[in-house]
């Protein structure tokens, strides 16, 4: 059987991002038995359409897989949706090869499974981790069969390994400025506003770190790869996980940056040094506020103290942080605003990432909340992007931002902001790792 493996993202913002997901998913074909070919439409630009129709005639497949990253840039006030290009792209193959398969999978169609479908009308989808249940549609195929339900899910976690090969790997180091990699999957936490829990189950899957720091330094060895971003949701949570991954790369002798996300819930200096050791050069410290009415509201695990403790642990090891921030969000208040504003000043990051008010998603805790209170009366359409932005504090917010920005050189807004020449010239100096790292 042939299939083609369709990534459709093209966003650039902060970075053009290799399409692991659906690497992951070709592999799995592979190792089906099927022959494969991948089409990535990264950095395509506008010649995405010719390409991937060219590829469509040429290679004549069975099966097409239509990855679907992004929903939209979940960033208020600009919010670009990318729904159009996706049913745009099934169109095409549709019209091209009327009697080919198609399939739907990644995180935009994981969370929003049946509107896709509505809108996108493929034969199948797959809604989570997507190799078990790719591999079952597959041999059922194989086997002259069709499963009766259009949307299948993974019954138990199997986690390939991405099929490089079929991707340009330097590109994506040069012009993204880093790999991606995985070392586990879930998240336990229950943040309200959060997706990655849905999208990857509450029960945290690791791999062994030794096979992680072993496939990293296969990827140096085969691409030099010498940057990396642990996709993980929480990167420190299980803590002794995290320290065995440290140790392995070390052992190992993986020589490369990396960066990653962390909480500051039950994170330890002894931690934080390890990180560094085994090549951590920044982390994005998963903050949101720092005004305790806000962070309960956002359903956070910590409090202020400690995200103060974790900044002061990190200039004194030497470590760069950024904050990402969600300004704006449940009970925000001019004095939760002011709070956040001051003491994230205080405690100094490299760089302050402030998304404005919260994307709201179906099944989260805020779209059960916001329509208990009246906000929303579930008849809103979740896929088109819907933020809420607290009535205290709407009025001026956008303002607040800007302001914030002429003063705070380091503070940067994903609504407000689009792609600098900056960026384009720094990558082209060679620089690795995420750009903010630059701004401290
Ligand atoms: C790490 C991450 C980032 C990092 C990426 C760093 C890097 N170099 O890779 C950073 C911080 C830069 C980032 C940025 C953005 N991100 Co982001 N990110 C993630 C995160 C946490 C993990 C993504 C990942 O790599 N997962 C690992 C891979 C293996 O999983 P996967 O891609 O989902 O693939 C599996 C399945 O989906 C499925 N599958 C995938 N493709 C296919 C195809 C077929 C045919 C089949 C059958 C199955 C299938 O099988 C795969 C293997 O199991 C997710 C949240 C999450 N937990 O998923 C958000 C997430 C993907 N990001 C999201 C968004 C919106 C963005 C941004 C637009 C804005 C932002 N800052 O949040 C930018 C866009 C970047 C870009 N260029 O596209 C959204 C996308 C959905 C949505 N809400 O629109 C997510 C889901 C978070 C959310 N808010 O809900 N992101
Ligand atoms: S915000 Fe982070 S810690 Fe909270 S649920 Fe989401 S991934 Fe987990």
């Amino acid at each position: 059987m042939r299939v083609l493996i369709a990534a459709l993202n093209q966003e650039q913002q902060p970075d053009p991002v290799m399409p692991l997901g659906a690497l992951c998913v070709a592999e799995t074909a592979r190792a089906e038995g099927c022959e494969v070919a991948f089409f990535d439409a990264c950095f395509s630009g506008e010649a995405w359409r010719t390409e991937l129709s060219g590829l469509l005639s040429d290679f004549q497949p069975d099966l097409v897989g239509l990855s679907l990253r992004n929903v939209d840039d979940v960033a208020w006030p600009r919010a670009r949706c990318f729904l159009s290009h996706y049913q745009e792209a099934l169109t095409l193959v549709r019209e091209a090869l009327p009697s080919c398969l198609t399939v739907l999978g990644g995180s935009a169609f994981s969370l929003f499974p049946q509107a896709l479908m509505d809108l996108l009308p493929a034969d199948y989808g797959v809604a989570g981790s997507g190799e078990q249940a790719f591999a079952q549609l597959i041999q059922c195929l194989m086997n002259g069969d069709r499963p009766k339900q259009p949307i299948l899910r993974s019954s138990s976690d199997v986690h390939a390994l991405p099929a490089l090969d079929l991707v340009d790997v330097k590109r994506y180091l040069s012009e993204g400025g880093m790999l991606n990699v995985q070392s586990k999957r879930g998240c336990a936490f229950k943040c309200s506003y959060c997706t990655y829990p849905l999208l990857e189950g509450r029960h945290v899957r690791m791999q062994w770190p030794g096979s992680v720091a072993q496939y990293l330094k296969q990827t140096q060895d085969a691409y030099g790869v010498d940057y990396v971003y642990f996709v993980d949701n929480v990167f420190n949570v299980p803590s002794h996980h995290a320290k065995e991954l440290c140790r392995a790369l070390i052992d190992e002798g993986v020589a490369m940056g990396w960066t990653a996300q962390v909480t500051p819930v039950g994170l330890d200096r002894s931690l934080l040094q390890m990180m560094k050791e085994s090549g951590c050069t920044s982390i994005d410290l998963g903050t949101d506020s720092l005004s305790e009415p806000t962070l309960h509201a956002l359903g956070k695990s910590f409090r202020v103290e400690d995200v103060e403790r974790v900044s002061r642990w990190c200039h004194e090891i030497g470590l760069k942080f950024s904050m990402s921030l969600i300004l704006g969000g449940p009970d925000e208040t001019d004095e939760t605003l002011n709070q956040t504003i001051t003491r994230v000043s205080a405690c100094a990051p490299t760089a302050v990432v402030a998304f404005l008010g919260v994307r709201v998603y179906p099944c989260t805790p805020v779209h059960g909340r916001l329509l208990r209170d009246g906000f929303l009366d579930g008849t809103e359409d979740l896929l088109r992007p819907l933020f809420y932005v607290s009535p205290q504090v709407e009025p001026h917010l956008l303002q607040t931002a800007k302001e914030l920005k002429k003063v705070r050189r380091n503070w940067w807004f994903p609504g407000l902001e689009g792609p600098s020449r900056f960026c384009r010239r720094a990558r082209a100096r060679g620089v690795r790792g995420p750009l903010w790292e630059l701004l401290g």
